[in-house]
Formats: structure tokens, C-alpha cells, sequence
């Protein structure tokens, strides 16, 4: 596509909102143009709409851009994020236009994707299209529900909107439908969506892919719809904005029709405006054809920039106005200012794991969902914050709170979440109201299926949220239901991903252990994986290292005598623990020394120093691995002295302990192996 009309709006916004608009625009252009790298199309278009969005009803204090109560905005449509930089630069962050002029190089605080807790007023990384707008639900959600446990008659301290500027792209992924149904069932008034809607994608017009009547979706999903035609049209698009405040009963979107590369008299209209420079000839016309200077770069007319900066005199008055009043309620309400405090700073309370409990050999056999489920219950009863569910699958995940309630339409006060059979939008729902701050988010899944979760995962751990992910059904074992819901790969995978923690408890007792790890984790995900099936119950009596190794990542569970070097080392993960432990006692008998180590958490385990992996895993020393999931990666944490009896296939359809049978999860099998792999140590020295 080459030319095409150029379609310069009819409606011009007054001459103060037009030249703070075109600040908006040309910041963008240049920042993309000097980089020669970014997107400047969707800033052209949707400058307008944000533009009247930050100036007339956005509440946020750039001295302060982390305040409780601001309104959350979100550009869901990451690449626009030009915009956003410019945005945050002239209303007063902390964003120097010497960052904008290093868009997208190396330890830029502008980098090519927005990234939380790079910039300061980035509320959270976006990028990969639709999980900004799910992450908006999130904390839509968060502050309802904070909103319903702390305001008092009078006293209202939780009151915020959640704003996201979302795309054709963000709408076009499945997981705003997932979100927007969840946020239509739920009834998140407070929600609002400005949809640019340009009607052109990367590949060109949305008529190649995208042709049903989007609204007519979101309608469907019971969310308040507008259209507004011109973005250009301030006044239009604030009544809109402003009738999205007043609905109170239903989430909101307005589709407001947008060009990408408004103004650009080549590019506009066209795909060829998205995602590259204009190029300096085109960025020359383009600002004439809009009555801009061409130089110089940056341009900032005094009068936007004093125009733009009243939003610090207009966000301290805002902000000043929520401390008084939080004082008030202070006054009357001590105990709860001081709680509200606490969770927004994520602190947790005093001896919040004083009570946690203790299983015993009599317990046993327990599966490790139920054992969770148990330390959930506890857990709740100290942690008012704990607000999570499932994917529908709680009597599964062992995930429900007893007593804490449904979080249900209009009835907000419950903790117990229903995410329906939505996996995606569950993930990044979990991430919004971690990023909100103020809880503790919990999601229940069968482990095979984290796979339907793992983009929001991914940001999770890039951006440290506290989320915590309840994943059953942890191998073979799990059984009739075959191949499809086995997972092998998915320990492997999610291990992968940097700084997310993963661990595999052995029994009851890791098991609370591997919550206690979870929830005082304050920075980065952690995903407890869980059985189905009932194991044996490590005492605490006969097993007393438990608490201080399950922290360390792996530890000796048991040891041989005293002085005497192991023939082998057993490694063990999870439900394997305990075959682990049979085969040792079995190998006892013909004198072969055993020592066995319990690796709930590789990724924990690996990050300790090399004296300690050396005292668990003696240099020289054969190690054999057994863990129902693939055997890549073991190397990795172990060393290259290692045999694995893992699973490089998929599982099959039968009763658990046949699968693991067949599959040589047995002691009779670790047991051969381990007198196989011992004669050829001997043959060899
Ligand atoms: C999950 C995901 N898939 C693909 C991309 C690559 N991508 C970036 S923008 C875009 C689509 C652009 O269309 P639109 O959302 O309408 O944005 P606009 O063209 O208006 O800037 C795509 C496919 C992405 N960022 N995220």
C-alpha cells in the first residue's frame, strides 16, 4: 500500500487541547524517528482520546505515581507505548526528555515495550497483545474488593478507576474475551476501555482477519458499550468517558474510531503507519500538514508544557484531599488504617504462620492438594488478603476457602474466586491484582493445563509479581484420563522460566513448607505443584530436616550411617520421594549405602552455593534422578554424572499406578537400576 486519502478529522479539538495534542503526537513521532526503531501509528491516532482521558478525568499524582488511590491507566497496546512516554514526560514523572530521546537503547528508562518498575507511572509491562486489558480486570477486581472490605459510611478511602487504552490486536486475542466475560459477569463498573479502533493491523485492514461486530460481543458479556466517531473530538470522547464513569452496574467500553498515523499524508489509514519510523521526509509533511514545527525535534510549546504540569498542582490537591480523609477514617477506624497500611505495603501480619500445621505418619497416605487445601484453610484464617480460586476445577485444586465466601457480583465482600474455565484470562487477572497491590493472589489449575496460562506467567516472573499458582494433578500418576491431561514437559517448562520458583513438595509437610516459601515470597511467582494421589506422610519426628531443607531448595532427606560414604544418590522430586525411600530401604538389605535427597525446588536448590550442593550431592558420588516429567534440564541442575529414569514420551490412558508401572516409576525398577548402574562403575574403575 502506498498513498492513500488522507483523512484529516473534521472535528479540530480547541487551539489549547489541539497544540497539547500535537505535543502528544510529534514526542511520539520523534521518539520513534530518532530511535529509527518503534511504533509511531497508534500514538498519531489515539493522542487525542489519552489526551483527553490524562487532562480531564484521570486522578494521578506524577510527585507521586505509586498513591493507593489513582486511577490505574493501562496501554494494553504496548507497542503504542511512545505515547505513554510522552505522556508521563510532560505531565511532570519522573521521565526526563533525555529518556525519551534514548527510546528503546540500552538502560533507557523508555524502553520498546512498557515495563513496570522501569518507569516510574508504567503500571505494568504490557506488549503481548491482550494481557494489559486482562491485567486491567485484575485489578479492577482489587479494588472493589479492597473498596467493600475497608470503606466505612462516610469514610470512603477505596474509590478508583481502572483505564485501559486497548487496540484492534488486544481485541483480537482471545484472552479479552476471556477477561471481558469475567468482567461482565462480575459487574466491574469501575472498569473502563477505550478501544482505538483503526481498523488496521499489521498485515493491513482488520477486514483480512477481524469482521465481526466486536461491540456486539462485549454487549454480550453485559459490559456498557459506546461508539464515539471522531477521536479528535475531545468533548465527544469526554462525555463518553464520563457516562463510562456513571455506570456503575457494568463494565465499559468505547469503541472510538481512530487513524492510525493520524495526519501522516502517506502513511495514515494505511499498516505501513504501525510499527517503523515514517520516515524523516514523512514526519516533515506530516507536521506541516498539521501546523508543526519540523524543528526542532522535541518540541514542546510553554504553553502545553504549563498546561500538561497543572497535573501535579491537580493530582497533589487530589492526593492531599484522600490523606485527610484517610486521616479521618484513621480516627475512627484505627485498627483498619493500620490493616489497609499493611496490605498495601504487602507486609504480613505478626505470626501469620504460627499455626500452620503439622502432619503425622498417621495422616497418611494424604495427597498433596489436600494437604494444601488444609494449609489454605489455615492460611486464610491469619491472611485477610488471600483472595484466589480456580479455573474451575476448586474441589479438584483443594483451592476453595471454607467460610471466606464467593467473590460474586455485587456481593464483592467473598474471597473465593470463580474464574470459570478460563485459564489465560486467570493468569493475568492474578497479575492485575498483584499489581494493584493490597492481596495475595491465588490460582488453582491441573498442572498439564498451566500450559493455557503460561503468557501471563512469563510477566508474572518478569515483573516479580507475588502470585502464586496451585498446579494438581502432577504426573502419570494422575491416570485414566490419559495423555491429554498428563503433564511431562510442563515441570521442565515452567522451571525455565527466569525467576519463577517452582516447587514439587514430597509429601504433607514440604507441602507447608513450600506455602510457607510461597506466601512470604514478596517479589516473584511461585507455582506449588501438587499430587492427585495420596502419599505417605514424612513425619517430622523421623524426618526433622524438612522445614530447614524444603527453603534450601533440596536437602538429604536421609543419609547413610554416620561416616560412611553413599554407593549412590538418590534424587527425588515430589510423589517419587517416597519410591525413593522404599528402594532404599530395599537396597539396605543386600548393603548397598543409599543416600536419598528430596529437590522440591530445582530452581531454589541450584541458586545455593557450591559448598552446600557439594555437602547434599558429593562430588563423585553416583547420582540417579527420578522424576515423572522429562529428563531435560536434570544435567543442568545436577551435573553431568547422572542417570534419570524420567518420561521423554507422553503418558498413556490407564490407572495411575500402572502408567507409573509401566512407565518404571517402581522400586523394583530404581532398585535394578541402581545395582546396574553400580557394576558398571566397578567395571570402570
Ligand atoms: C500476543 C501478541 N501477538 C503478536 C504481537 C505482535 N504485534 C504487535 S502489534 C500487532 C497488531 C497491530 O494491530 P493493532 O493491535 O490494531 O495495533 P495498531 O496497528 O493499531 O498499532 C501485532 C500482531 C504481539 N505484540 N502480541
Amino acid at each position: 500500500m502506498t498513498t492513500s486519502t488522507v483523512l484529516l478529522t473534521p472535528i479540530a479539538p480547541p487551539a489549547l487541547d489541539e497544540l497539547c495534542i500535537n505535543t502528544l503526537r510529534f514526542l511520539a513521532v520523534d521518539i520513534v524517528q530518532k530511535a529509527n526503531s518503534g511504533h509511531p501509528g497508534l500514538p498519531l491516532g489515539s493522542a487525542a482520546m489519552a489526551y483527553t482521558l490524562w487532562d480531564r478525568l484521570l486522578k494521578f499524582n506524577p510527585r507521586d505515581p505509586l498513591w493507593p488511590d489513582r486511577d490505574r491507566f493501562l496501554l494494553s497496546a504496548g507497542h503504542g507505548c511512545a505515547l505513554l512516554y510522552a505522556l508521563l514526560h510532560v505531565t511532570g514523572f519522573d521521565l526526563p526528555l533525555e529518556e525519551l530521546e534514548r527510546f528503546r537503547q540500552w538502560g533507557s528508562r523508555t524502553p520498546g515495550h512498557p515495563e513496570y518498575e522501569k518507569t516510574a507511572g508504567v503500571e505494568a509491562t504490557t506488549g503481548p497483545l491482550g494481557q494489559g486489558f486482562a491485567d486491567a480486570v485484575g485489578m479492577a477486581i482489587a479494588e472493589v474488593s479492597l473498596a467493600t472490605r475497608f470503606n466505612r459510611p462516610g469514610h470512603i478511602i477505596v474509590d478508583h478507576y481502572t483505564y485501559v487504552l486497548a487496540s484492534d490486536g488486544d481485541l483480537e486475542e482471545g484472552i479479552s474475551s476471556e477477561a471481558g466475560s469475567v468482567a461482565g459477569h462480575l459487574r466491574l463498573g469501575k472498569l473502563i476501555v477505550l478501544y482505538a479502533n483503526n481498523h488496521i493491523t499489521i498485515e493491513g485492514s482488520t477486514e483480512l482477519a477481524f469482521t465481526e461486530y466486536r461491540m456486539a460481543r462485549f454487549a454480550a458479556f453485559g459490559w456498557h458499550v459506546q461508539h464515539v466517531e471522531q477521536s479528535n473530538d475531545v468533548d465527544a470522547v469526554e462525555s463518553a468517558l464520563r457516562a463510562a464513569q456513571q455506570e456503575m452496574g457494568r463494565p465499559s467500553i468505547i469503541a472510538v474510531r481512530t487513524h492510525i498515523g493520524f495526519g501522516s499524508p502517506h502513511k495514515q489509514d494505511t499498516a505501513a503507519a504501525h510499527g517503523e519510523p515514517l520516515g524523516v521526509e514523512e514526519v516533515r509533511l506530516t507536521k506541516e500538514g498539521l501546523g508543526w514545527p519540523v524543528a526542532p525535534l522535541f518540541h514542546i510549546p510553554d504553553e502545553a508544557l504549563e498546561h500538561f504540569r497543572e497535573a501535579i498542582s491537580r493530582g497533589g490537591a487530589a492526593q492531599k484531599d484522600w490523606k485527610l480523609r484517610f486521616q479521618a477514617y484513621g480516627d475512627e477506624y484505627p485498627d483498619q488504617a493500620a490493616e489497609f497500611k499493611r496490605v498495601i505495603a504487602s507486609e504480613l501480619p505478626k505470626d501469620w504462620d504460627a499455626s500452620l500445621p503439622v502432619f503425622t505418619s498417621a495422616n497418611g497416605p494424604m495427597a498433596t492438594r489436600i494437604a494444601s487445601g488444609k494449609t489454605i484453610e489455615v492460611l486464610a484464617s491469619h491472611l485477610p488478603e488471600l483472595m484466589g480460586g480456580s479455573a474451575d476445577l476448586a474441589p479438584s485444586t483443594h483451592t476453595n476457602m471454607e467460610g471466606a465466601g464467593n467473590f460474586e457480583p455485587e456481593n464483592w465482600a467473598g474471597h473465593n474466586m470463580h474464574f470459570g474455565i478460563r485459564e489465560h484470562a486467570m493468569g493475568a487477572i492474578l497479575n492485575g491484582m498483584a499489581l494493584h497491590r493490597g492481596l495475595i493472589p491465588y490460582g488453582g489449575n491441573f498442572l498439564v493445563f498451566s500450559d493455557y496460562m503460561r503468557p501471563p506467567m512469563r510477566l508474572a516472573a518478569m515483573n516479580h509479581l507475588p502470585v502464586i499458582y496451585v498446579f494438581t494433578h502432577d504426573g502419570l500418576a494422575m491416570g485414566e484420563d490419559g495423555p491429554t491431561h498428563q503433564p511431562v514437559e510442563q515441570l521442565l517448562g515452567l522451571r525455565s522460566i527466569p525467576g519463577m520458583v517452582v516447587l514439587r513438595p514430597a509429601d504433607a509437610n514440604e507441602t507447608v513448607a513450600a506455602w510457607r516459601i510461597a506466601i512470604g515470597r514478596k517479589k516473584g511467582p511461585v507455582a506449588l505443584v501438587l499430587t492427585r494421589q495420596g502419599l505417605p506422610v514424612l513425619d517430622l519426628a523421623r524426618y526433622p530436616g524438612i522445614p530447614v531443607g524444603v527453603p534450601l531448595g533440596g536437602y538429604v532427606l536421609v543419609d547413610c550411617d554416620a561416616g560412611i560414604q553413599p554407593d549412590i544418590i538418590l534424587i527425588a522430586t515430589g510423589s517419587e520421594v517416597h519410591l525413593a525411600l522404599e528402594s532404599r530401604d530395599r537396597l539396605a538389605t543386600e548393603n548397598i549405602q543409599v543416600r536419598v535427597v528430596s529437590v522440591p525446588s530445582t530452581n531454589i536448590f541450584s541458586a545455593q552455593s557450591d559448598e552446600y550442593r557439594d555437602k547434599v550431592l558429593t562430588p563423585g558420588v553416583r547420582l540417579l534422578v527420578i522424576e515423572a516429567g522429562v529428563s531435560l534440564g536434570w544435567r543442568s541442575y545436577v551435573g553431568s554424572q547422572i542417570a534419570v529414569i524420567a518420561v521423554d514420551t507422553f503418558g498413556a490412558s490407564a490407572p495411575g499406578p500402572v502408567v507409573m508401572e509401566h512407565y518404571g516409576f517402581t522400586v523394583d525398577n530404581i532398585c535394578s537400576r541402581v545395582r546396574h548402574l553400580l557394576l558398571e562403575t566397578q567395571r570402570k574403575s
